[in-house]
């Protein structure tokens, strides 16, 4: 049974069982491997047929993928773009095929017509927040940061970055001494936290670490450690998302502050799908996910183990 629904430029057969097509970027942090966790969870349960393709962090691979996701005519598009711009093209080929796009986690810089809504944080804001967390942390003490930034172009980065700033704007005594993407990885955070630390002093020069996501500051914070210094008490860490092992970092005292970012994306994604398909209801443009700051204080270990229950 399917049912012909065309509205707002957008047609859909909303058959039973819907397809959607999902353009993940990769696997790089362990927030993204629960991303995709949890859209598989959230598909199963609503008895969605989800097609997923793997970009291994290349835009090009991306939009193979939702040209793919075209060409099979699923019902909905979810994408999550690794990097803002350079979408206008295949998003136009999506809507002239009246298939409704949905953002995850990340935002593009291209007419809103071209997406159906997008769900993620207000990452100017999670950049705000950690920067706030060191200001109250360091108060007038002279404090040179060196920061770890997400993969370059992306909306998260530029904005994570952004907020950060505003943060620390009216601090002269905080200052952003070194500033290198890590792209999002492990690996790239501590080779970069390596490199920061031969530069200033062995590390005696830095007070404090802002990465933009908390797999970046776990591999720091081994780099902190071979250099013969104790990360969150000689070099303070404040990062982004809230993963499993950033909080067990946190509860043995090797790392600070995290603002937390959930990796359930999909369910408000497939909330606002499944309204649109039932009886045509849009959703607003930006479905925005809280961001919530976690310190020491705030039972890491305890946090540790629920999220290991979330799909992490
Ligand atoms: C943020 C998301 C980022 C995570 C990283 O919304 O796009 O991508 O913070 C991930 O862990 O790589």
């Amino acid at each position: 049974l399917a049912i012909s629904v065309a509205v707002m430029g957008f047609g859909t057969t909303a058959a039973v069982a819907e397809t959607v097509g999902f353009s993940q970027i990769g696997s790089e942090s362990g927030w993204r491997a629960a991303e995709t966790t949890i859209t598989r969870q959230q598909a199963e349960k609503r008895g969605i047929d989800l097609r997923f393709s793997d970009a291994q962090q290349r835009q090009e691979n991306q939009i193979a993928a939702l040209r793919s996701f075209v060409a099979q005519g699923v019902d909905a598009i979810l994408l999550a773009p690794v990097v803002s711009t350079g979408w206008d093209n295949i998003l136009m080929e999506a809507r002239d095929a009246e298939i409704p796009v949905v953002l995850l986690d990340r935002r593009i810089d291209a007419p809103d017509d071209l997406y159906m809504t997008a769900v993620g944080a207000d990452s100017v804001h999670e950049g705000e927040v950690a920067g706030g967390w060191l200001v109250d942390e360091v108060g007038d003490r002279q404090c040179n940061v060196v920061e770890l930034q997400g993969t370059t172009g992306s909306s998260v980065a530029i904005e994570r970055k952004q907020g950060f700033e505003n943060a620390i704007a009216d601090h002269p005594n905080i200052s952003i001494i070194r500033s290198q993407t890590g792209d999002f990885t492990r690996s790239g955070g501590k080779e970069v936290m390596e490199s920061f630390l031969q530069a200033e002093n062995g590390g005696r020069n830095i007070c404090a670490l802002f990465s933009h996501n908390d797999d970046m500051a776990v591999g720091a914070i081994q780099a902190i450690k071979e250099a013969g210094l104790n990360p969150g008490e000689d070099i303070l860490t404040v990062s982004i998302d809230g993963v499993p092992d950033y909080f067990r970092a946190m509860a043995n005292g090797d790392a600070n502050a995290t603002v937390e970012l959930t990796p359930n994306m999909a369910g408000p994604a497939f909330d606002a799908l499944q309204a649109w398909w039932q009886d045509g209801t849009l959703p607003p443009k930006f479905i925005q996910t809280p961001s919530t700051l976690y310190t020491q204080a705030d039972d890491p270990e305890g946090e540790y183990q629920r999220r290991k229950d979330l799909g992490y």
